[in-house]
């Protein structure tokens, strides 16, 4: 007797990304080749640098990422999101305020639904960054918009209810039978296509004169993927091949430059999709035809997840930067590179040691811990493991950044919008922060920070244990110690 074959958690989440690559691509060709072209580069980079080329990441891993947006209306509707996201294995991680972002303010607050595990992460790391709406806020609604905007969006149903029961089940029983399994990947890929349901213009252009964001979100009765993002090993490479192609990209890469050090947190860049056609409701009723613009490319590059004083080190290098650009004719990436090449350091091992970025260590395959002499030892006392890396009796690995940047994710939307919209930062704005969003969702979101922390704590332990044993068991003055199976911890 068999029992029916259960799609996994991590089936459905591998599936999910690959229905969504399927149905962009159909709607948004250039997607297509943003997709190709990071093939190209990638197998280009692979070529070049070998084994090295996966140091953030397998190949499979990065040929099969992807990260998506998406934009939702109210709290009722992030939870059903975050029911659909739990049932593939994603969960909310961080939290992003855009509502006084530079160079355009935009009235949401976002959290990124992605796996936490590393195994998971590295079997099918997809990730959405979900920006949920803040009508309450008054540097961007009056009162009587913001009564409007809720009764609109209180009465549109974004997601059936076969597909948040086929969601809660999938949920409880971490995965789904195959055919309810295909019946749930339909219905929630249906539900992220584009509607071709018509437009209230009046509406929509009432909304898009607060922001275009607002119009993209509280303006149509669906929610849609607006972009999806593959990753790529040489974002400059990339750049220049899309041009190459004919594609205009925005004027340039946001987050950290190309420089000859480390790469550290997320690069990305992006390219302004093609109007697409769209039926609009005029106010008399009659449907015609029209264009809408909110659907566009991006791809980044994935580099090294800094601690909080990696970060702080960032954001002050970024506001250097900045204040340079002011005052300089040079070219942003030039003084980006200066400032990066007098401030940030130029090695991982650096990186490491002045606790800027998070590492996973293992013991360097046939390296003998033994041979090590006091720094073993000494390792497991003080849990000091830097002299071991210097000794080569340990490999210091970089974590992955699995997250997003604000700075960038303001950049991003700017640069798709058509209008810049109106804010009267005269008024208060709604309170929020990661807090708050716990307590809407009625689930814990996490600080991507605690995650690193913690994976880099878990490898740390594992190894200072692995290396206790190693000690324990054929150190040379080691006797059986029955009350105590790993010998050395006295
Ligand atoms: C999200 C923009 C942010 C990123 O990669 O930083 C983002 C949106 O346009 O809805 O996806
Ligand atoms: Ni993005």
């Amino acid at each position: 007797m068999s029992a029916p074959t259960l799609v996994d958690t991590t089936g459905l989440r591998a599936a999910f990304a690959e229905r969504l690559s399927t149905l962009y691509g159909g709607e948004v060709p250039a997607y297509t080749t943003l997709v190709q072209a990071c093939h190209e580069v990638n197998e280009r980079v692979m070529g070049r640098r070998g084994a090295d080329a996966e140091r953030f990441g397998s190949i499979r891993r990065v040929t099969a990422e992807r990260h998506g947006a998406i934009r939702v209306g109210s709290v009722d509707e992030l939870r059903q999101v975050s029911r659909i996201f739990g049932a593939l294995g994603m969960y909310p991680c961080g939290f992003y305020d855009l509502r006084d972002a530079s160079p355009a303010p935009i009235p949401v607050v976002s959290t990124a639904f992605r796996p936490v595990e590393r195994a998971e992460l590295a079997a099918n790391p997809f990730r959405v960054f979900t920006s949920m709406l803040v009508p309450e806020d008054r540097r961007f609604f009056g009162p009587d918009l913001e009564r409007r905007l809720k009764n609109f969006i209180g009465s549109r149903r974004l997601f059936p209810d076969e597909l948040l029961t086929l969601a809660d089940r999938a949920r409880a029983e971490h995965g789904l039978p195959v055919e309810s399994a295909e019946r749930f990947l339909d219905l929630a890929a249906a539900a992220f296509a584009l509607s071709p349901e018509p437009v209230d213009r009046a509406w929509y252009e009432e909304l898009a004169r607060v922001s275009g964001v607002a119009a993209d979100i509280g303006g149509v009765g669906t929610t849609h993927i607006n972009h999806l993002t593959p990753r790529v090993l040489d974002i400059d490479d990339l750049y220049a091949s899309m041009r190459a192609r004919g594609i205009e990209m925005i004027d340039q890469i946001q987050g950290p430059p190309r420089w000859d050090g480390p790469d550290v947190l997320l690069r990305q860049t992006s390219f302004r999709a093609l109007a697409e056609p769209r039926a609009f409701r005029e106010p008399d009723g009659s449907v015609a035809p029209g264009t809408l613009r909110v659907r566009f490319g991006e791809v980044e590059a994935r580099g090294v997840a800094l601690t909080p004083a990696g970060r702080d080190l960032y954001d002050q290098l970024m506001t250097e930067v900045d204040r340079r650009v002011q005052a300089s004719s040079a070219s942003r990436q030039e003084i980006a590179q200066q400032v990066w090449s007098e401030r940030m350091p130029r090695s991982e091992q650096e990186l490491r040691t002045r606790g800027l970025g998070y590492f996973t260590y293992e013991i360097t395959p046939g390296a003998d811990v033994r041979r090590a002499g006091n720094a073993a030892s000494d390792a497991v006392r003080t849990g000091d493991l830097g002299p071991l890396v210097h000794a080569g009796i340990l490999d210091a690995k970089p974590i992955v950044y699995e997250d997003f940047l604000p700075r960038s994710a303001a950049g991003i939307f700017a640069s798709n919008l058509s209008g810049s919209g109106s804010m009267d930062a005269e008024h208060g704005g709604a309170p929020r922060d990661l807090a708050w969003l716990s307590d809407a969702l009625g689930v814990e979101v996490r600080l991507p920070e605690q995650i690193y922390d913690a994976e880099a704590q878990r490898s740390k332990t594992a190894v200072l244990d692995a290396i206790s044993v190693q000690l324990g068991h054929a150190g040379p003055d080691n006797r059986p110690n029955p009350d105590h199976d790993r010998g050395v911890t006295q």
